[in-house]
């Protein structure tokens, strides 16, 4: 039960159809697509790479880099692909941990380890592409059973550094083909892809549906709405996070004409507004379809293709996923109250690499798995989520996690202590902001300094308050929502959201001198 089996056969069938469109380079058929993974796993072979040694990932999006996740399917390695965005430190923590026998980067990576390295550069073209032109093709797919780890994804606890998800083949297997069933995948389905390739929503959401059915996608190197925009008559459906749906909004040429053609836009990773979701179904006549899913499991629920999509609402359960609102204890509540979002099924995952005990921690003993949203869920069963029990911030559909931002912070120089805290962005839906408590002060440009090979950018504050107490609970215990509430205003508007605000906010009762710079 090799994931990659499962695809091949939609790519014998496809034959010389197109795979991968790709406006800025060649385009790359199914029948060349197979030939590029079976070279790419011949080069990983005669590195000696086989079942369950993991091959760590940053690399641009191209059709190589494709190949390359296929690759490590097919050969049975495990897939570990990284936010591009990780600064070199940030990658170190990530060699050390998967312990890779192969690592892909950019030739500039200056990431340090001894782990082999090889390159692929935003041209598809670098080292590995080299051993992989120079190798004959590798025919075989190599058995895997479904339990086996096909890929290591890293997302970050509230407690610490990111841990690695340990998916399976059959997780993945089971989750593509749950999505082409409920999203009614169509033989002449063309996919906009312009979602980056190394978090599960375009790695495996997006390129698996495609996959499986043998069906096209056009490949954008990244989300830019003038080039979506120009590809949009092409294809016939689209998936993003919110900031591309907002995005697309700002531009007067997106219309019902532009979009008439699209079967589905669908949207996950992050909420997405009602007002974008009314403004969407206003200029276009299309409700966007919103999704539910996470590392750890893939995606759990979906609104309907055919049926009432609800803004606000995540809809129903995927095929064989069961998800239930649960109290503290995990014990399951009726309809209408909200609770922990608990999920179990063939999606969920194998636990975190290496860290038994957090995965311990993350289980009920009936093996539902604590998603750590809230959710409420109606009488017929679709679920809202309503909130986090996690400390997390979601930016542009990244997930930035306070505890890892503080623990930099308080490490600076003149920081007494910080609290790190998510704010309503026009833009990204949610933005960093830091409160710092510090005797002197401090210049957001001196943060960004000191941040700069420490946090990937987009961790980043995008603002820093001076603040002369964190407001803290009898227990001493920092309350965000009482921060979030005082400064919920900051990027509330389109125009400071850009960046272009510079007026001064007034730090609502919680600070004595307020230093605030947008940025
Ligand atoms: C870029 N920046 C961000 C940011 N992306 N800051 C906060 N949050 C983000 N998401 C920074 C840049 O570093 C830059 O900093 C400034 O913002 C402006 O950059 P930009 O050029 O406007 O951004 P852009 O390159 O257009 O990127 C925005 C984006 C991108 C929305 C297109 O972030 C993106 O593709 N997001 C998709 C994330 C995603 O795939 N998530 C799926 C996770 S899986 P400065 O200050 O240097 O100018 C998951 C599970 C599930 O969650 O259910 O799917
Ligand atoms: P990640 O750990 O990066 O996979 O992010 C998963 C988290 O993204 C989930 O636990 C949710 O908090 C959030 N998420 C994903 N899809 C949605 C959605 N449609 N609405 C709200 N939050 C979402």
């Amino acid at each position: 039960m090799n994931l990659y089996a499962l695809f091949d056969a939609a790519f014998v069938q496809a034959g010389s159809a197109p795979a991968l469109l790709c406006p800025a380079a060649e385009d790359v058929s199914y029948a060349k697509l197979r030939t590029m993974t079976a070279r790419m796993a011949g080069g990983l072979m005669s590195l000696g790479i086989g079942p369950g040694d993991r091959v760590l990932v940053q690399a641009p999006k191209t059709a190589e880099a494709v190949a390359l996740y296929l690759a490590c399917l097919k050969t049975g390695a495990v897939y570990a692909p990284l936010n591009t965005a990780y600064t070199p430190s940030e990658v170190a923590h990530f060699l050390a941990d998967a312990e890779p026998s192969l690592f892909v980067c950019l030739p500039d990576c200056e990431a340090e380890s001894n782990v082999p390295r090889l390159t692929l550069d935003a041209a598809g073209t670098g080292t590995l592409a080299d051993l992989a032109a120079e190798t004959p093709p590798v025919a075989a797919t190599r058995h895997r059973a479904v339990d086996d780890t096909a890929a290591l994804i890293y997302t970050s606890g509230t407690t610490g550094r990111a841990k690695g998800a340990m998916l399976s083949h059959g997780n993945l297997a089971a989750n593509a083909r749950a999505l082409c069933d409920a999203w009614g995948w169509r033989p002449d389905d063309v996919l906009l892809h312009a979602l980056p390739i190394f978090h599960v929503h375009g790695l495996f959401v997006a390129l698996h549906c495609a996959f499986l059915t043998g069906t096209p996608q056009i490949f954008l190197p990244r989300f830019e709405a003038a080039a979506v925009l120009r590809e949009l008559p092409r294809a016939t459906v689209m998936m993003g996070v919110p900031t591309f749906y907002t995005r697309l909004l700002q531009s007067a040429a997106f219309d019902a004409a532009a979009s008439a053609h699209m079967r589905l836009f669908i949207s996950g990773s992050a909420p997405l507004a009602a007002q974008t979701f009314a403004a969407f179904e206003q200029r276009t006549g299309q409700r966007i379809l919103e999704r539910y899913g996470m590392s750890e499991t893939a995606m759990l629920t979906s609104n309907p293709v055919d049926g009432e999509r609800v803004a606000g609402s995540v809809g129903y359960p995927l095929p064989g996923v069961e998800v239930r609102i649960a109290d503290a204890d995990g014990r399951a509540l009726p309809a209408g109250e909200i609770g922990s979002i608990e999920v179990r099924g063939a999606n969920v995952f194998r636990g975190y690499w290496r860290q038994p005990e957090k995965t311990a921690e993350a289980f009920r003993s009936d093996g539902f798995f604590v998603t750590g949203d809230l959710g409420e869920m109606d009488g017929r069963g679709r679920l809202a989520i309503v909130g986090r029990s996690k400390d997390l911030v979601i930016s542009g559909g990244y997930n930035v996690y306070p505890k890892e931002v503080e623990a930099w912070l308080d490490a600076m120089p003149g920081v007494e202590e910080s609290a790190v805290f998510g704010v309503p962005h026009a833009d990204f839906g949610e933005a960093v902001v830091a409160a710092l408590v510090a005797p002197a002060p401090i210049d957001v440009a001196a943060v960004d300094a000191f941040l700069r090979d420490k946090l990937a950018r987009y961790k980043q504050p995008k603002q820093v308050l001076r603040v002369a107490e964190l407001p803290r609970n009898a227990m001493g215990k920092v309350q965000k929502a009482q921060l979030r509430e005082a400064y919920r205003q900051l990027f509330a508007t389109p125009a400071v959201a850009k960046g272009r605000g510079t007026e001064r906010h007034d730090a609502i009762c919680l600070a004595d001198n307020p230093q605030e710079q947008p940025r």
